[in-house]
Formats: structure tokens, C-alpha cells, sequence
């Protein structure tokens, strides 16, 4: 094991150092949560329910502490990281829900009687990304212990204190050890093992389509599930019928929340041609007013990049020739930041118009008509989320069944709930999470035959 340290994004500092896995320790405790398996699916449902309640009530009781140390690991808003460690109890709450509920069919057959059964999978490996280490692992950590199966999870290297901390409270609450154990390490190490050990029996991966390939090709050797939840390049489609003024006021948070370290971020803005120029006037001041700064004020409305490495890749995609706007502000003197910036690319095919910056940089586009803004809008790879901004209902729909993403939102731009399915069309993903058949995506159908003659 390797001794790693943690970064505080704001300040360059030392935040926490914590032990790397290596690979013997990575299979010890596949091996153990192997083991922990074969008695955790026969828990009572009740009591698997009881247990994942009374696991969300101590994140619930440590809500305070789990987003203070989201503030100082990864940099995001105190605001958001109170929502983040909220919808890890309330997804454990869904899901305790969960394991009385998952039935089966019973299926009309001459001679006996035809049943099926959703029979856990044993044990699930969560790779989380860095952007949102506390809401990602719960997605996958909550359903797949409802359904009766152990899990090991690895956060990424950079954000890895949330994760150890539910791997502690996990063991407050009263579940089983080995249960439900966090792993920190390497990508190459330990995520690499949960594909190839031959006793994880799936993998839910987030992360960069290009890692989320890999890891399905891995998959594929052992036929192993796995769920990917990928890279995005959404868009917000203005139509001219819209109402501008919230359009505008709400666009920054859209694509700026978490400094656009979100794989839903509308980073490409599509304006109807007629009302492009006034879109873009109302949009200014309300990219000017987003309040970049120390994550942990209560006021602050945007943090840093996650590290100087990404820092300095998003502002690769500000070129010389590149068109800006207009910028945000942001701090000087310590920290990974940099501002909110609009660019007016030359042509839809802009590095920045088609690439996933994980970033504060936002592709403002004009089209003329609806069949260009569904043409537009699909033509890139990714097709997770959007947002569609118009009073005419029959658009809304029109166009929302049109777009090739797996989650969209009309007049809003709220993507995720927990009770809602969420996952990605073409190369954001394969699979879904969330939404009340969460539990189903970590068991297998097992159909069995009782002959009565
Ligand atoms: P990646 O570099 O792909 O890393 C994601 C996770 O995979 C990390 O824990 C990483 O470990 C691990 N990993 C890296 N290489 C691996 C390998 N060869 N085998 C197994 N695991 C490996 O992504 P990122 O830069 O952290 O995250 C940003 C990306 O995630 C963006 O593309 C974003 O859109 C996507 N994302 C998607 C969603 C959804 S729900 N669709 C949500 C959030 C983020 P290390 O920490 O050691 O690198």
C-alpha cells in the first residue's frame, strides 16, 4: 500500500492522506465480500430494509460533516455538497423500499406452475468518478445491497474521503461487515480487478467514455454485467418562443454548477436565429452575477476545478482564435479556478462545440428551425441529458422525443431524481440507474418449472 494525499482544490493544501490499495489487498476483500454474500441475500427483506434505513439515517445524522468534507476534498459549493450527502440517505431510503418489492411472475404453463425469481448477483463493483464521489456511489451502492448482493466500491484517487466515511458509517448503522467495503486505489489497480476478478459478477462504472470502452471490452471477457454511465455534450434549445428572460437567468446554472464538472452540463446553448442577439444580452449579466469563490461561504455559487491538471485542460479549449463573449470572475492568488466563459464558436463542428469540456466554458449556436435545432443537437456522440425552452407544448414534446439523450427537461433544467430513471443514449452509457426498477439492474431472472402431474 501506498500512502496518497489529498488536495484541498481551493487552496492547494493538504487536506488528508489515506492508504492506496494494492492488488493483494483488492482481492482480499473481493474475497471477503464473496463471502459475505452467501448470507446477506438470505437476510429477511424486512431486515435488509430495516438496515439500509438505519444506514441512511447515519449518513443523515452526519449530513454536516460528510459536505464539509466534500467542500474541502473536491471544492464543491457547501450548498451542493448538503444536497449531495442528502441524496445519499434519501436514495438509501428509496431503496430500502426495494427488497420486499422485488417480485417475480408467476406465468400460465400446461402441466405445473411457472415462477421467476430476481436472484442477486453477489458481488458488485462501484467505480465512481471524481465530480460527484458522494451521489454516484450511492447509485450504485444502494440498489445493488437491496437487491441482496455485497458490494466493494472504489472512489477515484482525488476524492476519495466521502466514500470512506459511508464505508464507516455503514458499519455504524449495524449491516454486516464486508457487506458494503470502500476500496480507495488506482484506477489501473483496483478498478482494473473488479473487471477481472472472476467473483465480481458486475461493474457499474462512471466516468470518461473513453475509460467506460475499456472497461466494457474487460466486461466482455467473462461476460460480465455492467452498467456505464459516460461523458455528455448536452444541449438547451432556446426556441424564440420561449421565455427569454428565465432562459437567460437560468442557462449559467445549467452548465456552470459544480464549475461544469457535470456530465449533464447543457455546454452547448442552441438559440433560435431571430432572438440569438437578445438571448445573448440577457444571458451576460446573469453569467457576470454567478458568484465564484470559497466553497465553504454559504453565498458561493461556484467553486474551483477539481485539480491544475484540468484546470489547465479546460483552458486548452479557449483558443487564440477562439471567440469569447464575455467571462464571469473568479479569485486570484491560491486555488484551481477559473471563470464562467461563453464562446461563440465559428462553427458547430468547434472543438468546443462538440468535445465534453467538464468545465466552465459554454457554446452559445444559432439555428433557424426546429428540424436544425434536433439535427444539431444530435449530432455529437454523447446523448445523456438537454434541456428545451418553449411555450408551445406540442414542440416540447415533439422535440423531446426527437432528441437522442436519456434524460430531458422542458422549461428546467433539473435532470436528476432519484425516483426517476437516469442513464445515457449512443456513447454516454449503456444501462439505467434510479427510478423505482434501480434494484432490478443488480439481479438476475431466474425461471423455474413445477410439474404437478
Ligand atoms: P475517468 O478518468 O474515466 O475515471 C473514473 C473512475 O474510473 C475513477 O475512479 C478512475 O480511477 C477509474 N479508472 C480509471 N482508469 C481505469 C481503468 N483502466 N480501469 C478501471 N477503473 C479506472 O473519469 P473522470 O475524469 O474521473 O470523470 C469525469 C468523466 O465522468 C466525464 O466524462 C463525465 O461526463 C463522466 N461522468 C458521467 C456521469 C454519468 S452519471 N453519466 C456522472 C459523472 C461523471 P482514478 O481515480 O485512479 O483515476
Amino acid at each position: 500500500m501506498t500512502t496518497v494525499q489529498v488536495i484541498n482544490p481551493a487552496t492547494e493544501q493538504p487536506v488528508a492522506t489515506f492508504e492506496s490499495m494494492d492488488l493483494e489487498r483488492t482481492d482480499a476483500a473481493i474475497a471477503r465480500a464473496a463471502a459475505a454474500a452467501v448470507s446477506w441475500r438470505d437476510v429477511a427483506p424486512g431486515d435488509r430494509a430495516r438496515l439500509l434505513r438505519r444506514f441512511a439515517a447515519a449518513v443523515d445524522a452526519d449530513l454536516e460533516q460528510l459536505a464539509r468534507l466534500e467542500v474541502a476534498n473536491s471544492g464543491h459549493t457547501i450548498g451542493n455538497a448538503r444536497w449531495e450527502a442528502g441524496n445519499v440517505r434519501d436514495v438509501l431510503d428509496y431503496c430500502a423500499g426495494m427488497p420486499e418489492r422485488l417480485l417475480g411472475s408467476q406465468i400460465p404453463v400446461a402441466g405445473g406452475v411457472d415462477i421467476t425469481f430476481c436472484e442477486p448477483l453477489g458481488v458488485v463493483g462501484v467505480i465512481v468518478p471524481w465530480n460527484f464521489p458522494m451521489p454516484i456511489a450511492g447509485w450504485g451502492f444502494a440498489p445493488a445491497l437491496a437487491a441482496g448482493n455485497t458490494v466493494v466500491l472504489k472512489p477515484a484517487e482525488l476524492t476519495p474521503l466521502t466514500a470512506i466515511r459511508l464505508g464507516e458509517l455503514v458499519l455504524e448503522a449495524g449491516l454486516p461487515h464486508d457487506v458494503f467495503q470502500v476500496l480507495p486505489g488506482k484506477g489501473s489497480v483496483v478498478g482494473q480487478r473488479f473487471v477481472t476478478h472472476p467473483a465480481v459478477r458486475k461493474v457499474v462504472f462512471t466516468g470518461s467514455t473513453e475509460v467506460g470502452r475499456e472497461i466494457m471490452a474487460g466486461c466482455a471477457r467473462q461476460v460480465k454485467r455492467v452498467t456505464l454511465e459516460l461523458g455528455g455534450k448536452s444541449a438547451n434549445i432556446v426556441f424564440a418562443d420561449a421565455d427569454l428572460q428565465a432562459a437567460a437567468a437560468t442557462a449559467p446554472a445549467g452548465v456552470f454548477d459544480n464549475a461544469g464538472q457535470d456530465c449533464c452540463a447543457r455546454s452547448r446553448i442552441l438559440v433560435q436565429r431571430g432572438v440569438f442577439d437578445t438571448f445573448l444580452e440577457l444571458l451576460e449579466p446573469a453569467v457576470r452575477a454567478v458568484r465564484v469563490g470559497d466553497p465553504a461561504e454559504e453565498s458561493t455559487e461556484m467553486g474551483p476545478l477539481i485539480s491544475a491538471e484540468h484546470r489547465d485542460r479546460v483552458a486548452g479549449f479557449v483558443e487564440d482564435s477562439t471567440t469569447v463573449a464575455y467571462t464571469g470572475t473568479n479569485p486570484s492568488g491560491p486555488g484551481f479556478w477559473y471563470p464562467p466563459t461563453v464562446v461563440l464558436p465559428d462553427s458547430a463542428s468547434d472543438r468546443v462545440a462538440t468535445e465534453e469540456i467538464f468545465g466552465p466554458i459554454v457554446a452559445v449556436l444559432p439555428f433557424e428551425d426546429e428540424a436544425e435545432a434536433i439535427a444539431l443537437a444530435n449530432a455529437t456522440d454523447y446523448g445523456l441529458s438537454g434541456s428545451i425552452w418553449t411555450r408551445d407544448v406540442g414542440r416540447a414534446l415533439r422535440v423531446s422525443r426527437a432528441v437522442e439523450s436519456g434524460n430531458l427537461s422542458v422549461n428546467s433544467h433539473a435532470s436528476v431524481r432519484y425516483w426517476t430513471p437516469f442513464g445515457g443514449f449512443k456513447q454516454s452509457g449503456l444501462g439505467r440507474e434510479l427510478g423505482p426498477d434501480a434494484a432490478r439492474a443488480f439481479t438476475e431472472t431466474k425461471n423455474v418449472f413445477i410439474a404437478t402431474e
